[in-house]
Order: structure tokens, then sequence, then C-alpha cells
């Protein structure tokens, strides 16, 4: 049993219990491949027959795969990729100043929340505002309902290092999640305690420039696995109002057309989309590709909602019941 670090186009590379070793698909499965979700990708656990005489090891079988990352591959196409498998938690980082937006956070959080991954938040460069601002954008998020932890960190100032450090526990997985240039790869250099990754300036408005450009897993001194990943230009789909349509701009000028505002081009009458596929003005492959992203978006969507309705009620439930225990004890 070994488990992939890194995959560069057909390559693996796999970490054995003795080593880590260049390794490939064995035809079989090379042959199996239906999609883009069947290639192995950064944490999944396979079973890896050693090279016999110094070449690449054999992948004889990915593990299904218990949690997943995954996102739209960019463009048009109606394609998923993976992006990495069997992550305990995800760490969702934000910077404070720039990149702050509850938009691209709700995102992230349906990504996460899509592969049963547990979902926590950095708020990182603290540094570059003041504490007030800070409240405010912790408020903000605990407005919006999302109950998931929140952690600030300054990789400069050092706050919030050694809380980050804590939550790492031996044998579990963890990802870093977040826009180029948040400082993810910082953040891991800190833990390291030496420059062992490449990192680079933002522009002044606080754009990254890309410059993790491959995800890998690696293996932190106490026994905790992280999966740094490159900050996503596209995130793909993620919410059923906006991520859908990506991709599709035609089918939004169409449906200004429609009759009712909320059509959802299926059976509506005055659907303007649907007179389009009847007069051939629009292919009806595409139309399917269409509506059938839509229900998935819309599925992926209203389940995360319904969890973190769920989430809420359960955060008001305890918070009574720590009151209720509060109460009892309290002498009268
Ligand atoms: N002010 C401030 N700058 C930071 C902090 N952490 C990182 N930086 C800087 O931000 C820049 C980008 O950091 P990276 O670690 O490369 O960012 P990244 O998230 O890995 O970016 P990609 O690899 O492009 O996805 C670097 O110049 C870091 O020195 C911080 O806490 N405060
Ligand atoms: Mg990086
Ligand atoms: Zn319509």
């Amino acid at each position: 049993m070994a488990r992939i670090t890194a995959v560069d186009r057909d390559a693996c590379l796999v970490r054995t219990p003795n080593a880590e070793i260049h390794a490939e698909l064995a035809g079989r499965l090379r042959f199996q491949i239906q999609s883009a979700l069947d290639l192995p990708c950064v944490g999944d656990w396979v079973c890896v027959q050693s090279p016999s005489s110094g070449g690449p090891g054999i992948i004889h079988e990915v593990l299904p795969r218990k949690t997943y990352l995954r996102r739209k591959c960019p463009g048009r196409s109606m394609d998923f990729q993976m992006i990495a498998a069997n992550i305990d938690v995800a760490f969702i980082v934000q910077g404070c100043q720039y990149d702050f937006n509850m938009h691209r956070l709700d995102r992230y959080m349906v990504m996460v929340n899509d592969g049963h991954i547990e979902p926590q938040i950095i708020l990182s460069k603290t540094d570059l505002i003041s504490r007030e601002e800070l409240t405010r954008r912790i408020d903000e998020i605990r407005n919006s309902g999302i109950s998931a932890d929140i952690l600030p960190l300054s990789n400069t100032t050092g706050l919030g290092l050694n809380e980050f450090r804590d939550e790492l526990e031996p044998g579990k997985t963890y990802c870093l999640l977040g826009s180029s240039g948040v400082g993810k790869t910082t953040l891991i250099n800190r833990l390291i305690g030496h420059e062992a990754f490449d990192t680079k300036a933002v522009s002044a408005t606080g754009e990254g420039t890309h410059t993790t450009s491959r995800r890998q897993l690696i293996l932190l001194a106490q026994g905790a696995m992280l999966i740094d990943t490159p900050g996503m230009r596209e995130l793909g789909l993620m919410g059923a109002s906006d991520g859908v349509n990506m991709g599709f701009e035609e089918f939004v000028g169409l449906s200004a057309n429609c009759r009712y505002a909320n059509c959802s081009h299926e059976h509506e009458p005055g659907c303007a989309v649907r007179t389009a596929v009847e007069k051939g003005e629009l292919s009806e492959d595409r139309y399917a590709s269409y509506t059938k992203l839509k229900k998935e978006s819309e599925h992926y969507e209203m389940s995360y909602l319904d969890k973190r309705k769920r989430d809420k009620a359960f955060g008001r439930f305890l918070k009574s019941a720590k009151k209720e225990i509060k109460d009892k004890h309290r002498p009268k």
C-alpha cells in the first residue's frame, strides 16, 4: 500500500513504507479510465508493485476515495477534475485584505462540503488590517451562517501559528485551499521551519503570481500530512446561480427572455431556451449538458445549504444546552 504524493501528467510520485518512488498506471487500469475523475490524484491510496530493475513502479489499484476535492474543468466542458483525495480537513485560506470575499468563501465551502471534508477557515495576513477590521470580517462570516472554525493567522507576526500547528494530528491529512498569494506555501515553510518551498511576492493589489504549480503531499515531522495546492484561477462549478453559467453564456442571454424569472427551462410555458432548441438555434446536446450541470449544481448547493442550516440549528442547541448546565450549577 502506498500513497500518491504528486502527479505529473502520466507519472505519479508515490510514497511506500520505505521510499518515495515514481510509478505509472498498469495498462489494465489505464484501459478502464472513463473520465478525468478516474485518474489517480494526490492523496489516493494505491497498490503498487515495486520496480524490478530500476524502472517506475506499477500501480495496480486505486482504492476508493473516502473524501475528495473536485472541480469543474475550466471552460465550457462538463468534465470534473480531481484535485486531491482522502483529506480529513481542508483549510480554506482567505487573505484578510484584498482577497476577502464572502462569495468566494461560499464557493470553497460548497466544494469542500461536496467532497465530505471538514472545512476550517484561515483568515491570513491579519498583519495588514486593524483589529476592528478583523472582527468585522469574522462577524460577516458568522452572520452568513457559516459555523466552521475561523483561525486568524499571520505568517509575519506569527499570530495563530501555534494554534494551527496544534490542529494537525498525526496520521491525518490536511489541505490548504485558497487564492494565489494568500500565503499557503509561506505557512507550510513556517511550519517546517525553513524555506523548503517557493513563495513569491504579490502585486500591489494583492494578486498572487501562481507560484505553486503542482499539488503535492508533504509529510510533516509530527506525522500529519499536508497538501499544498496552487491558487485556483477558476473554481468551476460551485453555485447553482453562477457556477453553471460559466461557459454557458448563451443561456444567460436567452433566459432573460423566458416568461418566468426562475424558469428551469424544462416545462415552463414561454421558455425562450426551449424555443431556441426547437428552432434549431441551440443544439439539443448543449441544452442537455446545461440542464444536467444545472441539476447537479443545484444538488450540491442544496445539500450544502441544508447542512449549514442544520449546523446553525445545532449551534443554537449547543449554546442553550451549555447555558442550561451553567444555570443549573450556578449557586442559588
Ligand atoms: N503581509 C503578509 N504577507 C504574507 C503573509 N504570508 C505570506 N505573505 C507573503 O505573500 C506572498 C505570497 O505568499 P505565498 O506563500 O507564495 O502564497 P500562496 O498562497 O502559496 O500562493 P500560490 O502558490 O500562488 O497559490 C509572499 O510574498 C509572502 O511573503 C502574511 O502573513 N502577511
Ligand atoms: Mg504556493
Ligand atoms: Zn426558460
